[in-house]
């Protein structure tokens, strides 16, 4: 596809002179809009103060798509004194990098009263849950909300209806406060969450408080069976749930995947990651509503949160339908947590659904960019060894392979340069052969668009001795899920643990690397591993990162960039007025008429 692109690209120019300009002034009527503001709400379980909002709440609303289409989103900053950027979690954007919304990787943030204009591209074969959220220091906390994409034709599975189970997190303090304590030396922030919400609501208990605030509901009818799409927009917590009185669920869908049918009793969700799975309403239900419980696990206190599986009248929710006609306000019924937990949940699964899952199959075989490649078909591996530095008292700083990453780093977004033919940020295969992969220039992984790469990551012990679980997130194409392990990562041995599992790799955006039983380790001891393997064939620059907040503030991420330097500025480039410039926006915002900055003038100069 690539080949054809650049053939393509060299007999008619660029895609972007294909398919025309589009000027992006407020004539132009993009698919979508979300104003991203900043407020004080009423939050449960926490003291007001100000957070993000999307179109006014947070979450915000869900956005809703079909595969193969390509969308325009416009963004506006609305929030005075904040850059922001908008993420698609989970799409590849493959065909339009330049709108994955990662700051000093793709593109300016959004500087305050300007709107930018993203190009999602939904090709077909990606129907799945997504979520969006800002991509900024800690604002994800808040700014966030669903990203639907829907099936073309039929899903492969048949259910009556779905309902979303999306979790944030509430703490006691502002975005702010977090990051300066975070960063502060000694580190000083030791709190976790206040409370996690379920569709932005929640009661229960912090540390055995009680938060007697009322529950939010998931309206289903009896003997309905129910798509529940769980996404864990959180920044912090692992999650556990289960539903009493109900034989549990069937995983359908991860990270954007259809998967083979698998039954387990309890999810367990980490930061980023998102599910599909089937739920069967009880047919003749012994009562009128039944507890979905929820439990973090590994870091802090148990924090304890409830909602509703509610089968009776229905009651309003964030991402309920609103019944027609509404009923009186008196009539809704509001429901407080339970005074004992009614189940009682498992700790952390360092196994959960682990060698398990397979990738769905139309008939009987798998299309070709949905077989693992095998060990054979590795041209090169990279290993990216974890620290945590700083503890006990130092600056805290995560380091790959001895170099960290942080939005501070870059002094111009690298895909901004790229296009601006600045051949200097492009990073060096040979620096990165030398370096185990990495480029310390650029501080960037290059790969070249042919090449098939297993990247094992290997978690170690930090100077002080302690060990952390992380969620590693990578943008652009999903990557081949080999499993993890305890120990050191043995190729031969994980090649034959394969062969004697049911399970299948599956494609993923978002995988555990787990810390298993070694809350404590020596300093730079390894112990845990995650390894992927990734077909590079979209060029483009990609983040890949710990999805803990406060871990990519202390450096957790990296980028891999992949393709040529002609590769990716040949790749679909921004018909967006601006790119190039500051804050990559139009000027403008929603009361004032946008001053029209001409990317096409600055990048057609540039081709001379
Ligand atoms: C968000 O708010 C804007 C402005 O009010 C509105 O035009 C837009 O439709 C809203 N977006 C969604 C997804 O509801
Ligand atoms: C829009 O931008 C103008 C000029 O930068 C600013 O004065 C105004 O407050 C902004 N309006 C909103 C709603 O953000
Ligand atoms: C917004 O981003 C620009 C460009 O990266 C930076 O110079 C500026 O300091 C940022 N502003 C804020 C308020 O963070
Ligand atoms: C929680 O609040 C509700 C509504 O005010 C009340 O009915 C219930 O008794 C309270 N529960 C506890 C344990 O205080
Ligand atoms: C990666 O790590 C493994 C296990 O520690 C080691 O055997 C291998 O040589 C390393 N590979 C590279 C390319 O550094
Ligand atoms: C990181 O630095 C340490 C100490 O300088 C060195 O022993 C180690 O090999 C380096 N690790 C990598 C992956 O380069
Ligand atoms: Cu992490």
């Amino acid at each position: 596809m690539h080949v054809l692109q650049t053939l393509f690209q060299l007999a008619f120019g660029s895609i972007v002179a294909a398919r025309g300009l589009q000027v992006h002034d407020s004539s132009f009527v993009p698919d979508a809009v979300l104003v991203i503001t900043e407020g004080a709400p009423k939050q449960p379980c926490v003291p007001a103060k100000n957070i993000l909002l999307v179109n006014g709440t947070s979450p915000g609303p869900e956005l809703r798509f079909k595969e193969g289409q390509t969308i325009w989103i416009r963004v506006h900053n609305d929030v005075h004194n904040q850059n922001l950027t908008i993420h698609w979690h989970g799409l590849t954007q493959a065909a339009a990098p330049f709108s994955d919304g990662t700051p000093a990787a793709s593109q300016w943030p959004i500087p305050p009263n300007h709107y930018f204009d993203y190009e999602l591209a939904v090709p077909q074969g990606v129907a799945g849950t997504y979520f969006y959220h800002s991509h900024v220091g800690l604002q994800a906390i808040s700014c966030t909300g669903p990203l639907v994409i829907e099936d073309y034709r039929h899903p492969p599975y048949r259910y009556d209806d779905e309902k979303h189970i999306f979790l944030t997190e509430v703490f006691p303090n502002t975005e702010e406060e977090i990051e300066e304590a975070l960063l502060a030396v000694p580190m000083a922030y030791e709190k976790d969450q206040s409370m996690i919400l379920i569709n932005g609501k929640a009661g229960g208990t912090d540390n055995g408080v009680l938060c007697n605030e009322s529950l939010p509901v998931i309206n289903v009818q009896r003997g309905k069976k129910y798509r529940f799409r769980i996404i864990a927009g959180t920044g912090l917590s692992f999650d556990i749930f289960a539903i009493e009185g109900h034989d549990g669920f069937d995983v359908i869908e991860a990270d954007g995947a259809y998967t083979e049918k698998l039954h387990t009793s309890f999810m367990q969700v980490a930061p980023g990651q998102r599910f599909s799975v089937l739920f069967q309403a009880l047919h003749n239900p012994a009562k009128n509503y039944y507890y979905l419980q929820l439990e973090n696990r590994e870091f802090g206190d148990v924090t304890r949160t409830y909602a509703i599986i509610n089968y009776g009248d229905p009651a309003p929710g964030l991402f309920e339908p609103t019944p027609n006609p509404p009923p009186p306000k008196s009539s809704i019924t509001e429901f407080y947590p339970p005074s004992t937990p009614p189940l009682v949940l498992p700790p952390m699964d360092y196994h959960f659904l682990e060698y398990q899952l397979r990738p769905y199959r139309k008939g009987k075989h798998l299309a070709k960019s949905e077989r693992m490649p095998t060990a054979k078909e590795v041209t090169r591996r990279v290993n990216i060894t974890v620290q945590l530095t700083g503890p006990p008292d130092g600056e805290f700083v995560y380091l790959e392979n001895n170099y960290t990453w942080n939005e501070d780093f870059p002094k111009k977004p690298y895909l901004v340069t790229l296009y601006e033919n600045d051949v200097s940020q492009f990073p060096s295969m040979e620096r990165a052969i030398a370096n185990d992969g990495l480029d310390p220039v650029t501080r960037t992984y290059p790969m070249q668009i042919g090449e098939v790469i297993e990247v094992v990551i290997q978690n170690s012990g930090s100077t002080g001795g302690g060990m952390e679980s992380h969620p590693w997130h990578f943008h652009g194409a999903h990557v081949f899920d080999m499993g993890a392990g305890d120990g050191i990562y043995d190729c031969n041995a994980n090649e034959k643990k394969w062969a004697a599992q049911k399970g299948k790799p599956v494609k993923r955006d978002t995988v555990m690397l787990y810390r298993y039983e070694h809350p404590q380790v020596p300093t730079g001891h390894l112990a845990g591993w995650r390894t992927v393997r990734l077909r590079i064939t979209e060029p483009g620059v990609w983040m890949v990162h710990c999805h803990i907040l406060p871990h990519m503030i202390w450096g957790m991420q990296t980028v891999f960039v992949m393709g040529s330097y002609s590769d990716v500025i040949t790749a679909d480039r921004p018909d967006v007025e601006g790119y190039l410039n500051y804050g990559g926006s139009v000027m403008g915002n929603a009361t004032h008429e946008p001053e029209v900055v001409s990317f096409f003038t600055a990048w057609a100069d540039n081709q001379k």
